[in-house]
């Protein structure tokens, strides 16, 4: 049967619609002009106000002896700390030299690396060429980087094979398993951090773009702060289903760990992404995103955070899912730490590729202030500040 042609056109028209609004529905939301957004709730983006240095007494380098090597610097007892691989040297080294640029070429804290396996001696000369302060290479022992025997290994390759068809990047990779555990779970207890109370994580390939000038562990012990963290984000919920249903039992049975003033409605928020909230089990996914976090390892070495781990670990999901530091970290946090003692470093530049912290400051550059992802614009989905902000605060 012929169609007459005004009605083909139609037909092709709507068809043509179709199309583009679905584009523009998988698209996510559009960042306005200027960085600032809409989505998500949030009216406009806090970085693009002026960012100053936090309120309150700071310690500066002429208020004390920061140089690398005296008996009784100002220092407190803190370093900053790096998993890294000896593959990842070139990835290493500018982002070293981006931190001694902006802030520790001024301070000189310790730098420690941690390896699974030795450091070599081409790693050693060239990290230590980057740096006046100490510099320490540990091997990470094997209890801490092996599968605990209570892993059915079958059952391992089977949920990996599983999580991949899922779309769950390295799920297929034991190692990755191995060190989101050690974030998780050992490494504040390697030797060498006994002496130790703060740690600054550090990544390779990471950029640092503002001059901080206060001592980052001073301002942390004198307002007696857990933890800092720069991005707030979602997460995979394919990659840990079980962790709330998991933490939920862990909290019936310890009541008693849980803080008054928790964060327990960002943790379990429903309404910015609720199928994310849906299929993780009643956790929003929302989490510090670790591969920048300043925090106090007394916190890790609490009883309380100790039992959640040891409870997470026998639960297996760090092999059977692909459970992260970053959510097990975030929901310590959330649940067993008073929120006033988290701290959102606005004012430290960063970058983890693809999202930044970028402030509107003139200690900055080599970033756009307020720009958060770099990429597809559906990464601005990833954005869970909306509801940091919203539900804890901007401090
Ligand atoms: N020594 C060592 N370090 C590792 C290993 N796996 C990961 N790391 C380090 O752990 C950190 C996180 O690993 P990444 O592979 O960057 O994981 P990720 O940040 O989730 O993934 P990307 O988004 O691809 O960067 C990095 O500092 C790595 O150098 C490992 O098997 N051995
Ligand atoms: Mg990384």
């Amino acid at each position: 049967m012929a169609v007459a042609r005004p009605i083909r056109m139609l037909g092709a028209a709507s068809i043509l619609l179709c199309l583009f609004l679905i584009f523009q529905l998988n698209k996510g939301p559009t960042p306005l002009v200027g960085q600032g957004r809409t989505y998500n709730g949030m009216k406009s983006d806090p970085l693009l106000e002026p960012t100053g240095e936090p309120e309150g007494q700071l310690w500066r380098v002429g208020d004390g002896d920061y140089s690398p090597n005296s008996a009784d610097s100002a220092r407190t007892n803190a370093a900053l700390i790096s998993l890294v691989r000896n593959e990842e040297l070139d990835d290493l080294i500018p982002t070293i030299r981006d931190l001694e640029r902006t802030w520790n070429g001024k301070f000189n804290y310790p730098w420690i690396f941690f390896n699974d396996v030795p450091f070599t001696e081409e790693f050693k000369r060239r990290t230590k060429a980057e740096t006046k302060a100490k510099v320490y290479y540990e091997q990470i022992p094997k209890d801490h980087w092996s599968v605990p025997d209570w892993i059915d290994m079958d059952l391992f390759y089977e949920s990996a094979e599983l999580l991949k068809e899922k779309g769950i990047q390295y799920s297929d990779k034991m190692s990755y398993h191995l060190m989101c555990r050690w974030n998780s779970g050992m490494f504040y207890k390697h030797p060498i951090l006994k002496d130790y109370r703060y740690y600054w994580r550090v990544e390779p390939k990471v950029q640092y773009f503002c001059d901080v000038d206060y001592d980052v562990f001073r301002y942390m012990e004198d307002r007696n702060t857990t933890y800092g963290f720069t991005i707030n984000l979602f997460d995979a919920p394919q990659s840990i289903p079980k962790l709330w249903p998991e933490t939920k039992k862990f909290i019936a049975a310890n009541p008693s760990y849980v803080a008054d003033n928790n964060m327990m409605e960002w943790l379990t928020d429903d309404q910015l992404r609720p199928e994310h909230t849906k299929e993780a089990n009643g956790y929003s996914t929302c989490h510090f995103w670790s591969n920048f976090e300043i925090g106090d390892l007394d916190f890790f070495r609490s009883d309380k955070y100790e039992a959640y781990f040891q409870h997470l670990d026998r639960a297996g999901g760090f092999f059977y899912e692909r459970w992260g530091d970053a959510p097990v970290h975030s929901i310590a946090l959330g649940l067993f730490e008073d929120a006033a003692k988290v701290h959102w470093f606005r004012d430290i530049g960063y970058r983890h590729t693809p999202y930044f912290n970028c402030p509107n400051s003139p200690k900055c550059s080599g970033c756009t202030p307020g720009k958060f992802y770099d990429g597809e614009p559906f990464l601005a989905k990833e954005d869970c500040r909306p509801n940091y902000f919203k539900y804890v605060g901007t401090h």
